[in-house]
Formats: C-alpha cells, structure tokens, sequence
C-alpha cells in the first residue's frame, strides 16, 4: 500500500500497522464526521508524475503462457490435434476457465482449418485475435467512466482485502492528473483502521475524506458524501464500502441500501459501481462478480494484483462471462500502479517479445 522506500512511508505504515491491529472498540475508532484535509491547493504528490508500465505488471502471467505455449509446441513436428489439445489444457491451466478455454479453442480450430495453419507463428497470431475478440465486447468499446454529473459518484465494491481501498488512492491519483476534483467516502464503517486507512490516502492526495464514527451506517456517510460533494462543486467522489463476502445475505443487502439511498439524491447516482477482484484468486473471481452483479448490478470490473500473479488469464473469462467493461488493472501497491484497461496493449503487452514462442516456434519451423 505504501512506498517502502521512503523513510516517511515506511514509518506511517509501522504507525498503519500496528494501529490496524487494535481492537474495533479501541479509542481511534471516534472518528467524528468532519473534512478531514481540505487544502487542495497544495500537491503533496510529486513524483510519479504518470502511471506505472503495464510489462512488469503482466510478467508471471506472460511468462506462465508463453512458457506453456513453447512447451506444447517444442515436441511437436506439426499443429495436430494432440496439440491443440495440450494448448487447450494449459489455457485452463493458466485460469482461462473451462468454458471460455473451449470457446477459444473451438473458433481456433475452425480459424486453422480454414487457413490450413501449420505454423506456429500463424498460430499465436490466431490465438490473438480470438483473445482479442473476448475482450472487445460491446461494453469494453465504450469503456469510459461515467463522471458527467458534478458530483458523479463512483462506489468501489468487493470481497474483503482484494484491494478496494487501496484503489480508491490510485483513482484519486489518476484522476488529479486530470485535474478532476475528488472527495473520498468512507463507506466502510466496520472497521475503524478501514476510516484511518482512507485519511491517509485523503492526505496524501490533499483529498478531502468525508467519514463518520466506526459501526455507523455506510449509506448515510455516503449520503453526506454526497450532499458535501455537490455543496462544493466536486467533480468525483470515490466511495469506499467494507469488504464481504458475495454469499453473505446480510452484508449483500447493505449495498442495495447503499444504492437505493445514493439514487434518491440523483437518479444517476451511482454513477459507476465497480467490483474489484484480486487476479491472484483466479477462478473465485467470477462466483464474486457473478454474485454482485445479481445483487446490485455492475457497471465495471477493477483486476487488482495482476503483479503478483500468473493468474491473469481469468481476466478472459470475467470478460467473457460477465460482458461488463474492465476498467482498470492493479499493478502495484504504489499509487501509480493502476493503468486504464485497453484491450490492445493488454494482449501487445502479454505477446510482446515472446522469445520464448519464438524459440519454439523456430524449432517448430525447423522441425516440420
Ligand atoms: N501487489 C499488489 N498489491 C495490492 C494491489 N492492490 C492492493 N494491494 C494490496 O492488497 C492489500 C489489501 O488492500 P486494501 O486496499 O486494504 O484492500 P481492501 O479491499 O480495501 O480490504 P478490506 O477493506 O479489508 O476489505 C494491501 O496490502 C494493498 O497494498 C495491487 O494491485 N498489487
Ligand atoms: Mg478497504
């Protein structure tokens, strides 16, 4: 979450941590409803002034299916259907999913019989096009964010600890360098670390963050979010909610609450309800957003962790089977870690420099 390297951080993050260590009742918990940091002249970000590379951030995903395409194909004298069957167990492998992997290979096959495709190269330029086609859907064409309103609302959603906060700080980031205004809701009033956690982002942003005490109910901070936003002619608020679990009940009714009371101040509002889900959990993904967009309708997809992961390869079926916009990707735990979805770069970025299919495409070549 924090730069490590800087001695400040590191010592507010000693300071996070062992504050989020005390108990829910402990004295940091009053948080009394208040702007928190309002000088919003004064930038305390200086550095970086863009958002990370997408490369680093795709290495283990990249390298788990370039690796798995050389193997299949190092042993092989021709694209036969033994083949195709290994490339279609490691794209399941890889977390594509099962259906989505037979998709795949299905309009592959039909691509190769028609082109009578034997070469390895041809072959990965086939697979490119497919992955690409899963993740232009309709939505992702038209990807933008809605923020037309002053205020537009934008509330984050998610299981517990996939990153919700940690994005808001990068949203905020991301969109300072639009020049937008933004106000931070502390939405998740569960925990009390959860208030202080978001302060932080606020100050380091020079955001102001509108929070109330620990147990209060989540729809009315965002209503005075809200109403606080618009006395102020604030272009976004990013709205924070606690983590839970997509097949808890009661937790899952919160958020439509949270809805319903946001749509009373503007029938627009939310403006965007997106769902951050942790590339590293792979497959769980697509029950969670499956599970929230029964219950509260989603208008995105945030994959958070993509860094840490060789995962990746749920992000083609989420597209798939959820068919809703991937907005964002989280790369890092630093604020410019978050990089705008583009359906291109993603799979330039995944093929890129692919030495590895190279080679064994060579050999392959070679071979046949
Ligand atoms: N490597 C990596 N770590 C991330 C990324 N996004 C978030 N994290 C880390 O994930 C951990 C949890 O992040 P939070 O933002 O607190 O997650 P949350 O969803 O708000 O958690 P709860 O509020 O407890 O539900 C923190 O250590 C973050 O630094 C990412 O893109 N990459
Ligand atoms: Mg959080």
């Amino acid at each position: 979450m924090f730069n490590s390297n800087k001695s400040p951080e590191k010592s507010k993050k000693n300071w996070l941590s062992s504050f989020f260590k005390k108990d829910k009742n402990d004295e940091y918990s009053l948080v009394q409803q208040q702007d928190i940091t309002v000088n919003t002249e004064k930038p305390i970000i200086k550095k970086p002034t863009q958002l990370s590379n997408l490369v680093s951030g795709l290495k283990k995903t990249k390298t788990r299916l370039l690796e798995g395409i050389s193997l299949v194909f190092s042993e092989k004298k021709q694209i036969d259907s033994e083949a195709l069957e290994e490339l279609e167990s490691h794209l399941i492998a890889s977390d594509f999913g099962v259906a989505t992997t037979q998709n795949i290979m299905n309009r592959l096959k039909k691509q190769l019989s028609r082109h009578a495709v034997n070469d390895m190269e041809m072959l990965i330029s086939e697979l490119k096009k497919e992955l690409t086609a899963i993740l232009n859907t309709d939505n992702q064409k038209t990807n933008q964010l809605n923020t037309t309103d002053t205020p537009s609302v934008i509330l984050i959603v998610g299981v517990n600890g996939v990153g919700k906060t940690t994005t808001i700080g990068k949203l905020a980031y991301y969109f300072k360098l639009q020049k937008k205004s933004i106000l931070l809701a502390a939405g998740d009033t569960f925990r009390a670390a959860a208030v202080e956690q978001l302060k932080i982002w606020g100050e380091r942003m020079s955001v102001p963050v509108i929070a109330q005490q620990q147990g209060s109910d989540s729809a009315a901070v965002l209503y005075d979010a809200y109403e606080s936003a618009r006395a102020k002619k604030i272009d976004i608020v990013l709205a924070d909610t606690a983590g839970r679990l997509h097949n808890k009940d009661n937790l899952m009714h919160e958020l439509k609450k949270i809805k319903k009371v946001l749509n009373r101040l503007n029938p627009n509002s939310p403006h965007e309800i997106i769902l951050v889900v942790d590339a590293g959990i792979g497959q769980n993904t697509i029950r969670q957003a499956i599970s929230f967009h029964e219950t509260i309708g989603l208008t995105g997809l945030i994959l958070t962790k993509l860094d840490g992961t060789a995962k990746g390869g749920v992000i083609f079926d989420l597209a798939e089977t959820m068919q809703l916009p991937i907005y964002f990707l989280g790369i890092g735990e630093q604020i410019s870690d978050l990089k705008p979805f583009n359906t291109e770069e993603f799979i330039d970025t995944l093929f890129e420099d692919s030495t590895l299919c190279s080679n064994a495409a060579l050999d392959f070549n070679q071979k046949s």
